[in-house]
């Protein structure tokens, strides 16, 4: 793949100015629309990442770019100091969608998933009497919740992690998939457990499905002990994987629900987490908080993206050409390919390297093809294109995938 010598310059920029934290491949973007991005050359590629699922609306979507402009116009930041006109009737219309008695706003992921983990504390002493600082939450291993002090302290990714203790006490660490794990620590200890925390999907692990089941039973073995059971749906939520959220799949009711990412199609930062009183309410004035969760701007833009995701039927759609991504690679012969998994549009294929070539190559080759995926653990690439994308585009996005796989040898 060639980089022309306007891309290296903003390449050269981003190296010599920003800090070393990301090792993006060396394409550079600067115009998006619907499941298309163009480089600054020009070129317009499939995006099979949708800025790791926050743009499941589509690049600027412009029912939800309109919000912002109308919003930006009118107020764009009170703080909570004071009341303003869009976060009410936001606050009402996601009580209306999730059907949850509350909602507390935040900005990124990872302040949503520390917001949960308050909450579970929280709860955990003041309803279910845990004695004072003994409160546990369960997680689980491979998991990714974010960057947070806390939260790498709960990881078990080594890039993630190292040399950022000392780490946050409070949590056990099970392994993923693992019922039996869960019900033996909620024997042991569960008095002193409050919640579980878990990811529906393993996104970060590599799109990691677990049995079918193996949610209900989690959430049956936590009602069982009075533990919250906590689902971070940043990732595979807002109608990623088939349905609005990906516990809608077994039925569960998470008693906490984390989302981030798609709740504003990817325009502005916006979090999300959902409780009902008996939880949400254990937090009082002055609590917990931030300057800008829940600001106007991100209210009217959260609330026209979730009308999207309705109006456009996303979860639906998801839902039908998943089904045909996964039965169309699977179709796809060659040494490369070691396995096909995912739900909806949230698909990954586990690549077995061949005469040296490994999934980094391959995302190169298919970026010169035109399409844009990422590997996430060497030997894993996601498959996640915006949710707006047309059965047509995405056969032609799997024509490029599948002559980049047999271009490679
Ligand atoms: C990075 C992965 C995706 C998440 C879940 C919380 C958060 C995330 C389930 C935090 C964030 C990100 C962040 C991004 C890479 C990325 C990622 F590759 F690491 F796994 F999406 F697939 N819960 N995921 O997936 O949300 O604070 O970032 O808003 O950190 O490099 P955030």
């Amino acid at each position: 793949m060639k980089t022309s010598s306007k891309a290296k310059e903003f390449i050269d920029l981003e190296e010599q100015y920003g800090a070393h934290n990301y090792h993006p491949l060396p394409v550079v973007l600067s115009r998006g629309e619907r499941c298309y991005v163009w480089d600054v050359d020009g070129k317009r590629y499939f995006d099979f990442l949708s800025a790791y699922s926050a743009v499941n609306q589509g690049h600027c979507h412009p029912k939800i770019v309109n919000a912002l402009k109308e919003q930006a116009e009118r107020l764009c930041l009170t703080s909570r100091a004071f009341f303003n006109d869009s976060l009410g009737p936001y606050e009402k219309y996601i009580h209306d969608f999730f059907g949850y008695d509350k909602v507390l706003p935040m900005n990124s992921g990872a302040e949503a998933v520390e917001t949960a983990l308050k909450l579970a504390r929280k709860w955990g002493y003041l309803k279910k009497n845990i004695p004072l600082n003994e409160a546990l939450i369960v997680t689980c291993e491979s998991n990714f919740h974010g960057r947070t002090i806390t939260i790498v302290s709960i990881s078990t990714d080594q890039d993630a992690r190292a040399d950022y203790g000392p780490y946050t006490p409070g949590f056990e660490v099970i392994p993923y998939n693992d019922v039996k794990a869960l019900s033996a620590l909620l024997e042991e200890k569960g008095d002193n457990i409050a919640g579980f925390l878990v990811e529906p999907i393993q996104g970060e692990a590599g799109v990691y499905v677990p049995d079918d089941g193996y949610l209900k039973t989690c959430y049956d073995l936590c009602k069982k002990h009075n533990v919250l059971f906590i689902a971070d749906e940043v990732q595979t939520g807002i109608a990623r994987t088939g349905k609005m959220l990906c516990c809608d799949h077994e039925g569960v009711r998470p008693d906490i629900v984390i989302l981030g990412k798609a709740i504003s199609g990817g325009v502005l930062p916006v979090s999300a987490v959902l409780a009902d009183d008996e939880i949400m309410l254990t937090i009082k004035p002055g609590q917990h908080g931030s300057t800008f969760g829940g600001f106007p701007l991100a209210c009217r833009v959260a609330t026209a993206a979730l009308e999207v995701v309705k109006e456009e039927h996303l979860a639906e759609k998801a839902a039908h050409l998943g089904n045909i991504f996964r039965g169309e690679m699977k179709k796809i012969e060659s040494p490369f390919i070691k396995q096909v998994r995912g739900k909806g549009l949230l698909n990954a294929i586990v690549i077995e390297p061949h005469q040296g070539k490994e999934a980094w190559d391959l995302c190169m080759k298919m970026a010169e093809n035109g399409l844009l995926a990422k590997p996430t653990h060497q030997h894993i690439i996601r498959f996640a294109p915006p949710l707006v994308i047309t059965e047509e585009e995405l056969r032609e996005a799997v024509e490029i995938i599948s002559s980049s796989i047999q271009s490679l040898g």
